[in-house]
């Protein structure tokens, strides 16, 4: 963080700090955290400035901002934050702050603008941050130069936009050119969003995540996403059946006759990408199964793609198809609140009511979030008992929720500087 005169006060999460990094060192391995680790305030603004605040966190696809000028903004906790397409297909991403007395400057989700304008006293910014008109009134002295928008840490890579807001952002390289890779044949500069849909979920961003990571609850939970997904998180599944196995032989074939990228590969626990097959004989994730986009993405000729699963913790998991993908992100808002935003996207001369239908396209993913979302919930509602004590994972069920787990307490122990 910059430093401000915040930080000349008195650290008021000094205490609960050291207080957590203590109790994820002692914690038992393979079990879910201690009760306040999912609800108390204090531990939900160290989550904001030990992970929100130091990862790289996805923000939004650069199809968002196709042109000179859009711009989209997202909240990070407490931290507004733009990002603006400017010249020559630059991506800039800023805190949304005036410099004169600290106004947010761009109020809507998403929008077009010449320049950036303060709605408060319309001190006017270039869309690569430069402050160039502070009226008249500042004074002769007045150093414009010196009144730039702070810029925020921004990657681009496979039509991702990753943001990160702290000084020194943690390497990324090795996973962000293995996703221009995996990601080249969609074309993603060439996509739109079809659908949109913004979940507000009373579950701490933890358990959002956790429920991500496993399908020990998909046989119970989810009719509709189990007529495409297998329930597999990959080949390494320990769960995976021989039957499982020929099925990605066989696809994996196919891909390469296509020379598609398929491979799982890990960057820490942090990110993972992996191609695999959806259930034999079906293509999309939609009830039938069908392609619910008639134009599929880039250069791809085949809908017959599998899904193409990109992890990127602290928030966000992905689904590429042949026809359309699915990106989601989660933001939390507060220690039981948390927002998950999807977003189907398509080809961008895709013809909407001709060659696809968003009500068709979403279905699956609306029913699988709304029957996740009430999961999350009620997981918080027990957590919050006097009753709730840890427990234990399947290590062959939930391992990924244990790599996320471990992730986490990792990240809150080394930045803390425990
Ligand atoms: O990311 C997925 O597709 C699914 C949703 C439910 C479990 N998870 C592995
Ligand atoms: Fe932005 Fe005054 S606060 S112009
Ligand atoms: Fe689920």
């Amino acid at each position: 963080m910059n430093l401000n005169t915040s930080q000349m006060l008195e650290d008021p999460l000094a205490s609960v700090r050291k207080t957590a990094a203590v109790m994820l060192i002692k914690r038992k391995p393979n079990y879910s955290l201690e009760q306040p680790f999912y609800n108390d305030e204090r531990i939900y603004r160290l989550d904001i400035q030990e992970i929100f605040e130091k990862e790289w966190i996805f923000a939004g696809m650069t199809c968002e901002i196709p042109t000179k000028g859009n711009f989209i903004t997202l909240n990070i906790g407490e931290n507004p934050i733009v990002i603006v397409r400017g010249t020559e297909g630059a991506v800039h991403a800023f805190f949304n702050v005036c410099r004169h007395r600290g106004s947010r400057l761009c109020v809507t989700e998403k929008g077009k603008v010449a320049k950036l304008v303060c709605p408060y006293h319309k001190w006017t910014y270039e869309l690569d941050g430069r402050l160039l008109f502070a009226g008249s009134d500042m004074g002769e002295q007045f150093d414009l130069a010196a009144h730039d928008l702070k810029p925020v840490h921004v990657k681009v890579a496979g039509g991702y936009i990753f943001v990160c807001l702290a000084e020194q952002p943690p390497e990324f390289e090795a996973f962000t050119e293995e996703l221009k890779h995996y990601l080249e044949p969609y074309d993603t500069e060439n996509l739109k969003v079809a659908v949109q849909s913004d979940i507000v979920e009373d579950a701490n961003w933890k358990l959002v995540i956790e429920n991500n990571r496993e399908c020990y609850h998909c046989n119970g939970s989810h009719p509709e996403l189990l007529n495409s997904l297998q329930q597999f998180d990959d080949t390494d599944d320990p769960l995976a059946t021989p039957e499982y196995k020929t099925l990605v032989a066989r696809k994996q074939t196919d891909w390469d006759a296509m020379g598609v990228p398929y491979t799982l590969k890990y960057f820490g626990k942090r990110n993972r990408m992996t191609r695999t097959p959806l259930l034999d004989g079906v293509v999309s994730m939609t009830m039938d199964g069908k392609p619910a986009c008639k134009k599929l993405m880039g250069r791809i000729t085949s809908p017959d793609m599998g899904s193409l699963r990109i992890l990127h913790l602290p928030n966000s998991w992905n689904h590429w198809l042949g026809d359309h993908a699915i990106v989601f992100r989660v933001l939390p808002l507060g220690p039981q609140k948390t927002l998950v935003t999807t977003k189907w996207l398509v080809h961008k001369d895709a013809v909407e009511g001709v060659d696809y239908d968003p009500e068709n396209m979403r279905k699956v993913w609306d029913a699988t979030n709304d029957q996740d979302r009430v999961l999350a919930e009620e997981n918080q509602r027990g957590i919050n008992s006097i009753a709730y004590q840890p427990g234990p994972y399947s290590e062959t069920f939930e391992f990924g929720v244990i790599d996320f787990i471990n992730w986490y307490s990792d990240r809150i122990i080394e930045n803390t500087g425990h």
